[in-house]
């Protein structure tokens, strides 16, 4: 008899897997075709603003080399793309009574027609940090209320000229570091901040948390005009990426217990609340008070659900200890050394970032348990310490990702097969290393290596490594037999269910805190598969539930 290998060990076959890069971060040819200003173009020019003082002008000049770009996918054989759209090259001035530029629209038609004939899935973002500066110049950008008007009007445009070809919709990337990085900590455009020796305008303490209603604001309407207009029509899905770390206590003391859940409600839930559950979490509203905007029942109603699916990007792990008074990180102080003093994992070039796997799937399992929807990584991945003045042999064999990803893609694996968490896609960041914000190129995190003196790009082996481990475990999709093949227009392509088929949790509007504190047991727990029984869904396995109950 034979004995057929375990479907426990694979991924669905529908699994959506690639790179993920982002239009500012690839593109340069800032001034080509009519393409507008964004607020990162100037920003990165000014003394002091990025690492090495290099900008955005060129990049990995992908705006020309799109096509060998895409051939290189090829090569890496993934079945999915995640790139975003530069809303000044389609909207320059970026207003709704703004012109709208054609040779924009062609390129990224191009791009999108070029994907669908190599046989992969564009996973497109509509605003991924590229601001038109003519928007921020007129009403202050995402502090304008208006901004949520025209967000809507650049959103509509995506879809009308895009939606026939894309399925897979994602309104922002990372709203918390558009709020706290741009307008808090003022390292990222457009650089609002209290601290006058970086800022001559902006008020921490406020800004912030204006910015981060009107983004959900704007991603909610988006949504709204999505599924009224076009998802009847277009069959896609559409919902918002946030990144969020693992947050774990220190130790067992009840406060560092809390103060990892304020972590992760200062984090994820600040955006996911709203989004999924209805409202801030209480935390952020004991914490802010009246400096917090409220969601008026309207508001509610449009933010409430307006998300089909997940989109999660992270990166690393966060020990907790409750007490400083670092709002954007919910008053908690985060380390990486454990109580015995050893490290938490792997550390990489940027301090922010270390490995650790366990923590990964420990947040796929909280974050599934607590919103109850399929999951899509949008991005994960590392900077490997100091590849940047590495020659170019030593920087290819960069083992420290390799690691990386051979413990994150085992994580997802047992987070799809023993712990029964809904995931369907995982991007890698990134195709290749890029313009890295306030980092400048200094801070690699691409799985291809390129040469900035002659854009060559090589293949690492983070990408050997992830090409062929995606291979081994997403079964080719079975051909569908003739007779059973429904003949389908391709906007009516069989997509993953977004709505409403995610576990049923008895506790979806309860708020699931962090219940233990040793970190290394609340992993061990979830490796182990120590679940609550609750329903099965989907024909799998439970979501582990002791990070959440
Ligand atoms: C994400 N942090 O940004 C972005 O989506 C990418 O554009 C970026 O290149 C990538 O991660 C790597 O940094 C982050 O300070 C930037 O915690 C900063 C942080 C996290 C994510």
């Amino acid at each position: 008899m034979s004995v057929q290998p375990a479907q426990t060990e694979k991924l669905p076959s529908d699994f959506l897997w690639g790179f993920a890069t982002a239009s500012f971060q690839i593109e340069g040819s800032t001034n080509a075709d009519g393409r507008g200003k964004s607020w990162w173009d100037d920003f990165a020019k000014l003394p002091g603003k990025t690492l090495d003082g290099r900008d955005g002008d060129v990049a990995t000049d992908s705006y020309n080399r799109w096509e060998d770009d895409l051939d290189l996918l090829v090569s890496y054989g993934v079945n999915s793309y995640r790139f975003s759209l530069a809303w000044s090259r389609i909207v320059p001035l970026g207003g709704r009574n703004d012109p709208v530029n054609e040779a924009g629209i062609q390129w990224y038609s191009n791009l999108i027609d070029g994907l669908l004939k190599r046989g992969i899935t564009p996973f497109v973002t509509l605003y991924h940090w590229d601001l038109p500066q003519a928007l921020y110049d007129r009403y202050g950008g995402w502090l304008g209320r208006e901004i949520v008007e025209d967000y809507v009007n650049y959103a509509k445009i995506c879809f009308q000229r895009f939606g026939d070809r894309v399925k897979f919709w994602l309104t922002h990337n990372e709203p918390w570091c558009v709020s706290v990085l741009g307008h808090g900590r003022g390292v990222f455009a457009p650089g609002r901040s209290s601290d006058r020796t970086r800022s001559p305008e902006g008020d921490s303490s406020t800004e912030p948390w204006i910015v981060g209603h009107n983004l959900i604001l704007a991603h909610a309407h988006a949504c709204k005009l999505y599924r009224e207009e076009f998802k009847a029509s277009q069959g896609g899905t559409i919902g918002i990426t946030l990144n969020g770390d693992m947050a774990l206590p220190y130790d067992d003391s009840p406060e560092n217990i809390a103060a990892a859940q304020h972590a992760l409600d200062v984090a994820i839930g600040w955006f996911a609340d709203p989004i999924y559950l209805g409202d801030y979490p209480e935390y952020m509203k004991e914490m802010l008070g009246d400096r917090l905007p409220r969601f008026t029942p309207e508001e509610r109603a449009v933010v409430l659900g307006s998300s089909e699916f997940y989109g999660m990007n992270t990166y690393t792990t966060n020990l907790c200890k409750a007490g400083g008074d670092d709002e954007f990180q919910g008053k908690v102080e985060y380390t990486f050394t454990r109580p015995d003093g050893t490290q938490l994992g792997t550390q990489a070039h940027c301090a922010w970032l270390q490995d650790y796997p366990e923590g990964f799937r420990a947040l796929l399992n909280y974050l599934y348990k607590r919103y109850s929807k399929p999951i899509y990584v949008t991005e994960n991945g590392f900077a490997v310490k100091d590849e940047n003045t590495m020659p170019l042999e030593q920087a290819l064999a960069d083992h420290d990702r390799v690691q990386y990803f051979k413990g994150n893609t085992a994580a997802i694996l047992a987070a799809v097969n023993e712990d029964g968490v809904d995931i369907r896609s995982y991007f890698a960041w990134s195709l290749l290393d890029n313009f890295e914000w306030a980092d400048g190129y200094v801070t690699r995190f691409g799985l291809t290596y390129v040469d900035y003196d002659t854009q060559e790009r090589y293949p690492k082996d983070s990408a050997k490594f992830v090409t062929q481990w995606f291979k081994e475990h997403v079964p080719s999709a079975p051909e569908p037999k003739k007779d059973q093949a429904p003949n389908k227009e391709p906007e009516h392509l069989e997509l993953p269910q977004a709505n409403g088929d995610a576990a049923e949790t008895d506790s979806a509007t309860t708020s699931p805190t962090v219940e233990t504190a040793d970190p290394t047991s609340a992993v061990k727990r979830v490796a182990n598969g120590d679940a609550t029984t609750t329903p099965t869904v989907r024909g799998r396995r439970p979501a582990a539930t002791h990070l959440a109950h």
